[in-house]
């Protein structure tokens, strides 16, 4: 594109006039055209490919609400969010964001900023309160209205099927403990989506396997359980077996040319310097520090290093289990907040990882320490290692302590700064023909951030939980722009 000279004493109005300025949005000022990239020269290299898909990513059980309304039966999120101690200040996700009710206008908000797509997750225990049998007609007709409401707004529906919410009932009988509960989420997976699937195209099973297992052994996640060392691993088996079983039967019942993928989290090993030694020790480990879940997923195997790891502890596992577990994806998503960084090392396995200093930059979150250049090394690994020709970015993000000025603003440039930062390194990606096909900024509002509560906020828009007013900050300015000239700004 051949940039339009403009000269600097054009007002932003007057540039608003000069190339004829869209209808005001409903909730922020109008952003300058598209085309006029002259306003900001990075505008013109840092672009990404046409018809990469922007969206914002969110999960049921944080911003729902609604939890004992239309028959909705109680989730470990639920039990665990309720019992004293779980969570800062005790907060539980009954009232969120109470997007059961508010879902129209979010949609509208999304609208305004240029969204190309949203990605939801489905309460399980909102669909089939008992996890398993008795299908609840009016939590499935929830998502219906969500889905059609998208759609009018022309904004693409990703939906992944669980992110954390297991049902009740299934972990009383032992949640991923029980090798019924992989089949149970199969059955309800597939069934959702033949329902869904005349208008979703794009479905992901779980939503960061890693991440809720955690609930095994440690306080800081439902179900809030620890157990040992081999009842991990194989928990471990059963949840990605269930992402496996889960694939199977979203293609047996979801019609034709429905994709499927999962969300997951990697460990982004992250070389120390980008070096070819370095880089060589991040290929390497990125198989081996995610052995348990993505390579499983990717290769239908374990690898030898991990089995021989665990010894005694190893999984149980048939060779059928692991071609489920492998079944070909259309796409993988990616969740991506922090780098782990890796540096070549002369030993047997060719790679060390290397700690974070105690002064290491991070967000609000003390766990998401900075490091822009994840956003690239995530997906560029993946491309190289598996393979994959469909890649997107389903979570990234910061939190921030945000407040309102006195004039009802909210100027959050600690996030803008992660978030062009980050981006830069995605272009980067793209740039090179990484096949990353969109990107899903976590979030679209303050929400639910489990056992942080509502303390910790990762909204593009801000979020008065008492009043359940929402003010849009920088960030979805800065977004809306990204999103119009379709380059880091
Ligand atoms: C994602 O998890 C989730 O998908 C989403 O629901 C969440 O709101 C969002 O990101 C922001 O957190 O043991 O103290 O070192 C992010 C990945 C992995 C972050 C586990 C916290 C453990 C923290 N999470 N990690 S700690």
């Amino acid at each position: 594109m051949i940039p339009i000279p403009v000269p600097n004493f054009f007002s932003r109005r007057s540039l608003l006039k000069l190339f004829g300025a869209a209808a005001p949005a409903a909730f922020l000022p109008p952003s300058l055209p598209a085309q006029n990239d002259a306003a900001s020269p990075a505008g013109q290299v840092r672009r990404f490919p046409q018809g990469f898909f922007w969206g914002s990513a969110t999960a049921a059980y944080q911003v729902e609400g609604a939890a004992n309304l239309d028959g909705r039966g109680p989730s470990i999120w639920d039990t665990f969010s309720h019992a004293s101690g779980n969570t800062a200040n005790g907060d539980t996700g009954d009232v969120a964001n109470d997007e059961y009710h508010l879902y129209r206008e979010d949609i509208q908000r999304m609208k305004d900023i240029g969204l190309k797509c949203y990605r939801f997750s489905v309460s399980w225990s909102r669909v089939i309160p008992q996890g398993t049998g008795a299908v609840n007609q009016k939590g499935l007709d929830y998502y219906n209205r969500v889905v059609d409401a998208l759609m009018a707004a022309g904004i693409a529906p990703y939906c992944t099927l669980f992110h954390w919410d297991l049902p009740q009932a299934l972990q009383d009988k032992g949640g991923w403990q029980s090798r019924d509960t992989a089949r149970a989420f199969a059955d309800y997976a597939g069934f959702v989506a033949g329902k869904l699937s005349d208008r979703v195209k794009h479905f992901m099973t779980l939503n960061e396997i890693g991440s809720f297992i955690s609930g095994y052994n440690s306080s800081d996640t439902a179900p809030g359980l620890h157990v040992d060392e081999a009842a991990f691993a194989q928990l471990t088996h059963y949840a990605v077996l269930a992402h496996g079983w889960g694939v199977q039967a979203i293609r047996a019942q979801a019609r034709p040319g429905t994709k499927v993928g999962i969300a997951d989290n990697p460990t982004v090993t992250t070389p120390v310097i980008e070096s070819a030694e370095h880089i060589k020790a991040a290929s390497i480990a990125i198989r081996e520090e995610n052995a348990s879940i993505l390579t499983a997923i990717m290769e239908g195997k374990y690898t030898d290093a991990y089995l021989h790891r665990l010894g005694a502890s190893a999984p149980k596992f048939t060779p059928e289990e692991m071609r489920a577990i492998g079944s070909p994806l259309d796409f993988v998503g990616l969740n991506v907040y922090t780098p782990s960084y890796v540096r070549a090392a002369d030993n047997s396995q060719g790679y060390e990882m290397v700690p974070f200093p105690k002064s290491f930059p991070h967000m609000y979150s003390p766990w998401l320490n900075v490091g822009p250049e994840s956003l690239y090394w995530a997906p560029k690994l993946v491309s190289q290692v598996w393979k994959m020709k469909e890649i997107y970015i389903t979570e990234n993000g910061a939190s921030a302590i945000d407040t309102l000025t006195p004039e009802g603003k909210v100027f959050d440039v600690g996030r803008v700064m992660y978030l062009r930062n980050y981006l830069m390194h995605l272009q980067r990606a793209v740039a090179e023909g990484v096949p990353v096909r969109g990107y899903f900024l976590w979030s679209f509002l303050d929400n639910y951030e489990w056992s942080d509560g509502y303390q910790r906020r990762f909204g593009i828009n801000y979020v008065d939980f008492k009043t359940e007013k929402r003010t849009p900050k920088l960030s979805a300015e800065f977004y809306r722009e990204v999103i119009a000239r379709n380059a880091v700004v």
